[in-house]
């Protein structure tokens, strides 16, 4: 089999540097996009999401012409699917996207071509979901064509730099699938790529997922107690990992993004009543939004007509997306509470409410409450943007500024996890790296 020519199903976060990186290391690449707008920005050398180093890939990719762009597949050698697999309200896997693209190669489908699903999905979807679609070609899986499962791994903002440099996992619905996956996978991989069998990629991958997940849960309860006792929670896991075997994650206002939040579901849906602390971890951090509305609610209390400068809107730090970030539950909780917002985000273009300048939001302001830790909150300077607000007080859910230098300008100061008494985590090695990266301003 000849795998010169490859056809990419989305052109998102995964299939879009995806392809521009096999695209500049020699294949003749076609990427297939539903939407006509991506197929022409792409085209034209051009990005619709913001990763470090993608536009200049795209452009090399475009320029050298081994990127195309359509909205339609094409014959190939190779077809990779790397499509959303998003959970619906009722928390189960919706996978018609994926059925959708395993169609679109049906008329298309060649005796001795692979078919490799990139898209996170739950355990058997290789085998039971698209394996019946392709095989409506005539073609049988195994002696017909190929079928494989290569999980993608990479954490936005570091998406073009860790498809080369992870290592992958490649199921196979046979072990010549598996291998035909991996020849492709080393002409650009520099990490290892371990070979299985598809069902065992496809938990592998969420199991790694639902390992943060749990143990983000994890951080969060800690969180919730720690303001109980009057401590830090964030010294605690500072002083606990330590310990050569602890890693306690950081908590925070939720857990956000297309993956975490969503790919633990895909094991509760198939095994409700066995996947017990998976679903827990679930709840518990998607509790965390409305946790808080409330502390928000408590600070702000007797404060007449309440006004809030919501700082960073995105799922985390330092990137502009802001899909499924737990921003949104919690500045509609605020507007349910009848507290009034401006919000700010240094990254953030697209989003469902309206945004303002840094000074606009602040102006009036009774309270900061940051929910991103982008690098640019830790060098605000309190001092001034104190004069701006009618109170200075500051809630914190991301540990990202120094509580001294922001009670030295006269900032109330909360912090999510954290109890009255984290004047004595003063000592705390981060608590002071931060104060001092604040003050050299
Ligand atoms: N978060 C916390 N506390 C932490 C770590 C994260 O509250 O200690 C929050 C973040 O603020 C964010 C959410 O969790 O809202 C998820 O962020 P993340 O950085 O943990 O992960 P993602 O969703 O950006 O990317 C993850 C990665 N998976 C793992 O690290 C195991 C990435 O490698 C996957 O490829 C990606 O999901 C995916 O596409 O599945």
């Amino acid at each position: 089999m000849g795998n010169n020519k490859v056809c990419i199903l989305g052109l998102g976060y995964i299939g879009l540097p995806t392809a521009s990186i096999l695209a500049t290391n020699g294949f003749e690449v076609m990427g297939v996009d539903t939407n006509p707008q991506v197929v022409e920005t792409v085209n034209k050398g051009g990005i619709h999401i913001q990763e470090p180093g993608l536009h200049t890939l795209v452009q090399a990719a475009v320029k050298s012409g081994g990127l195309r762009a359509a909205t339609e597949v094409e014959p190939a050698d190779v077809f990779i699917i790397a499509v959303p697999t998003p959970v619906t309200d009722d928390k189960r896997a919706d996978l018609t996207y994926v059925r959708d693209a395993g169609q679109m190669v049906v008329p298309v489908l060649k005796e001795g071509n692979l078919v490799i699903l990139e898209s996170t999905s739950p355990p058997g979807t290789c085998d039971e979901i698209l394996r019946p679609v392709l095989e409506e070609s005539g073609l049988s899986a195994g002696p017909g064509f190929k079928l494989a499962h290569c999980p993608e791994r990479v954490i936005p903002g570091r998406t073009v730099m860790e498809l080369i440099h992870n290592d992958r996992v490649i199921g196979g619905i046979d072990r010549a699938s598996a291998e035909a996956a991996s020849l492709l996978y080393k002409k650009f991989v520099g990490g290892k790529i371990y070979l299985t069998d598809c069902t065992t990629a496809e938990m592998t991958k969420l199991m790694e997922n639902t390992y943060r997940d749990v143990n983000i849960a994890l951080a969060n309860e800690l969180a919730l107690i720690c303001e109980k006792l009057g401590i830090s929670a964030w010294e605690v896991a500072e002083l606990a990992n330590l310990h050569p075997r602890v890693n306690i994650h950081l908590p925070g206002p939720g857990v956000g993004g297309h993956c975490i939040a969503v790919d633990p579901w895909f094991i509760v849906e198939k095994f409700p009543e066995t996947a017990r602390i998976i679903g827990m971890g679930r709840t518990i951090n998607d509790g965390m939004p409305e946790y808080v509305v409330q502390r928000v609610k408590e600070i702000l209390d007797g404060v007449s007509n309440p006004r809030v400068a919501v700082l960073g809107v995105s799922y985390k730090g330092n990137i502009d997306d802001a899909r499924a970030t737990p921003a949104l539950p919690v500045i509609r909780g605020l507007r349910e509470e009848g507290i009034s917002f401006a919000i700010y985000d240094p990254h953030v273009r697209d989003f469902e409410f309206e945004m303002s300048s840094l000074q606009e939001a602040l102006t009036g302001a009774d309270c900061i409450l940051l929910l991103a830790d982008h690098d640019e909150f830790k060098f605000l300077y309190p001092q001034e943007l104190g004069k701006l607000m009618r109170r200075r007080v500051v809630l914190d859910t991301r540990n990202a500024l120094s509580y001294e230098l922001w009670r030295q300008c006269g900032f109330e100061f909360y912090r999510l996890g954290a109890g009255k008494k984290e004047g004595l985590a003063e000592s705390s090695k981060l608590q002071k790296e931060s104060a001092r990266a604040s003050s050299a301003r």
